[in-house]
């Protein structure tokens, strides 16, 4: 890959000849060119700025320098494979899709701004002859375009096959998608009063694989809401009482988490998918539900009511929100539902779906055993209360 820069500070730039992509300009697999842009500039004081029209602080960079600059370089042709990657604030984000794009292309072409940036007619131009990338690599601002080049550079040259034998970029893609990274530990086991958590030396892959997906679900949520809902996660739950207002969410969350039964269940009429707003507002008034909040949002619900009989506790519509599933939310939910049922209730029951295996498991597990068939497809589920 060949890599030029335009600058009126090339120094800045130096970096390129020693660094990471230093090595693969020594390897052969970087060609990096640095330009002056004064170069370019035919005045005694070898200007490169004016001031901007319409008025306003400061200079802009002005346009034949540039001009004459991608004449030059263009002279060869070879624009096909070429980027010119202009750095700006008002920019495109970069990203890591964005610098694999960037590393299929021969050659990346970067202009540099100074003071209030370049201008656009420069850009324009540029865009009729070869493809023009403005980019940002963040939302803050710099004094010129030299150190987003740098950062750029670094994450498309890594990328590159035979970089340092990037095995690693390969790795790279099986991580976990959309989430930061769990942290990482070394030797020695305790340093300063502060030690590696004991699941990384126990050697239970297992369990070091659910700790650092936790950490890094826990990371996200913390540092990047947009990436992570703060419900990802679940030890700040709080189950309460349902109040009128859970309603609408109610409705929304019961759609969404009985499609699933449905899917287990072909044929069945699964009654929570067809109850209408008012059906639901109607029960919420009359039985006790309980609801799950985790940062905020409604991630899991349950409804007890007492049987006909006076004897048994009910327990109804156990929800728990479909990317929040396998958890520990339903059993937490199942717990509060029983704990909830009115002195003399000598049994609880519940019904699911025959095709439901992973909720039977879950219900066998919580103490319910089968109890016969309500109707063909519908199995009831009964435990003996009383033993809390
Ligand atoms: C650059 C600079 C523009 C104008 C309100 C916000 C910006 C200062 C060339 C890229 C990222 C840069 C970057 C890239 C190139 C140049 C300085 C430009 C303004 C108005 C002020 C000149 C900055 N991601 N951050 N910064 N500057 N203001």
């Amino acid at each position: 890959m060949r890599l030029d820069y335009l600058t009126i500070f090339p120094d800045y730039l130096a970096p390129l000849q020693l660094s990471l992509p230093g090595k693969a300009v020594a390897s052969g697999l970087l060609d990096v060119h640095v330009h002056d842009l004064r170069q370019w500039t035919h005045d005694r004081h070898r200007t490169v700025d004016d001031t901007p029209y319409g008025g306003g602080a400061g200079m802009v960079l002005k346009p034949e320098p540039f001009g004459e600059a991608f004449d030059d370089l263009f002279a060869g042709g070879g624009l096909e494979g070429a980027t010119v990657v202009v750095t700006t604030p008002s920019g495109e984000p970069f990203t890591q899709e964005l610098a694999r794009e960037l590393a299929t292309r021969e050659r990346l072409v970067f202009a540099c701004g100074r003071y209030e940036g370049i201008d656009q007619r420069v850009l324009d131009h540029a865009r009729t002859l070869i493809e023009v990338r403005e980019v940002s690599i963040g939302d803050y601002v710099l004094n010129g375009g030299e150190v987003a080049a740098l950062a750029i550079t670094e994450a498309v040259v890594r990328l590159l096959p035979g970089f340092m034998g990037n095995a690693a970029s390969l790795v790279e893609e099986s991580h976990e998608g959309g989430l930061l990274e769990h942290p990482v530990y070394t030797k020695p086991a305790s340093w300063r009063g502060h030690d590696v958590p004991p699941v990384l030396l126990s050697g239970d892959h297992g369990a070091i694989a659910a700790w650092r997906h936790e950490q890094a679900v826990r990371r996200t949520a913390e540092r990047r809401p947009d990436l992570a809902h703060p419900s990802q996660v679940l030890d700040g739950v709080e189950v309460r009482l349902a109040q009128p207002a859970d309603a609408p969410e109610l409705f929304v969350l019961q759609r969404a988490s009985w499609v699933s039964e449905q899917h287990d269940n072909p044929g069945l009429r699964v009654p929570a998918l067809h109850e209408t707003y008012d059906e639901l507002v109607d029960w919420l008034a009359r039985d006790h539900v309980l609801v799950a909040r985790a940062g905020g949002r409604l991630v899991g619900a349950v409804r007890g009511s007492l049987a006909d009989d006076g004897t048994t506790w009910h327990v109804g519509r156990l929800m728990v929100a479909p990317d929040l599933g396998g958890r520990g939310l339903g059993r937490r939910l199942l717990e509060a539902a029983e704990a909830a049922a009115p002195a003399g209730v000598a049994a609880y029951e519940l019904f699911t779906g025959a095709g439901s295996a992973r909720n039977q498991r879950i219900y066998k597990k919580a103490g319910y055993r089968h109890a016969g068939e309500l109707e063909p497809g519908v199995v009831r589920m009964v435990k003996r209360a009383g033993r809390r």
